[in-house]
């Protein structure tokens, strides 16, 4: 039994090493947020594991050298003050001890104050909307993979679903707010390296803020079932030097006032 389920578990691991962009953790992100929430996801992982090796050797201690062919009997700890005062103080000590850091960083996610700009994200079916007010620009983000590929009929490209005709383009080493809302149902807007995941929902306006620390094209996506097309309104956010930004300000201003 054991010998054939062997090749079969290396039969399903083998692509998972293979492929070198697989990643079994969370992603670090490129935001001090991002980091220190993976930070403490990892700090917690770790109790986690302590607790479970605990937790799993006695359990199997016990299965082992005290089963009941060896002639053991069940102990009566059945209203034994001193075990139950035990078993909630320590639980109730390690969950403080968590929620203290966790505590310290969501705060801090939500401080939104003394932000350099300010983006409007707005959740459409089935695209996004971003608006600049103090750029005085705003424009929609829809999905630009080829129909042809959707139906099958030419091969998928590296971007397949994850490609945008208008991403969202945001300075790096600026604090920017986010305020996302929906104009129809509700979305998500989650792009999983900046560490936060904003519920957009109509009639609502929620704040979040980024300060993005490194330059690149970041992707996303809807992370809230939004109808059928859910799927296809992908986030794809370009991460720019603030020169950079004032240009593409000054291109897509053109682009408006030309239409
Ligand atoms: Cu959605």
């Amino acid at each position: 039994m054991l010998v054939s389920i062997i090749p079969l578990l290396l039969g399903i691991c083998a692509p998972l090493t293979a492929d070198a962009s697989w990643k079994w953790n969370m992603t670090e992100g490129v935001t001090d947020i991002s980091l220190e929430v993976f930070n403490l996801h990892m700090r917690i992982f770790w109790v986690c594991v302590v607790i479970g090796i605990i937790v799993f050797s006695l359990m199997i201690w016990a299965i082992i050298f005290h089963r009941k062919s060896l002639g053991h009997q069940a102990a009566t700890f059945h209203e034994n003050v001193y075990v139950e005062i035990v078993w909630t103080a320590i639980p109730f000590i390690i969950l403080v001890c968590m929620s203290i850091p966790a505590t310290r960083v969501l705060i801090k996610m939500e401080d939104t104050a003394e932000s350099d700009l300010t983006i409007k994200v707005v959740g459409y079916q089935w695209f996004w909307g971003y608006e600049y007010p103090e750029e005085g620009l705003s424009y929609f983000s829809n999905l630009s993979t080829p129909m042809e590929e959707i139906q099958n009929k030419v091969p998928k490209n590296e971007f397949y679903l994850i490609q945008v005709d208008n991403p969202v383009v945001i300075p790096i080493d600026k604090k920017i707010r986010i305020l996302t809302t929906a104009a129809d149902v509700q979305h998500s807007f989650w792009v999983p390296a900046l560490g936060f995941k904003k519920d957009a929902i109509p009639g609502f306006i929620n704040e979040s803020w980024t300060k993005i620390n490194k330059p690149g094209i970041y992707r996303g996506r809807c992370a809230e079932l939004c109808g059928f097309k859910h799927a296809y309104m992908p986030i794809e956010l370009h991460a720019v030097s603030w020169d950079e930004y004032q240009e593409w300000v000054k291109k897509m201003k053109m682009q408006q006032n030309n239409i």
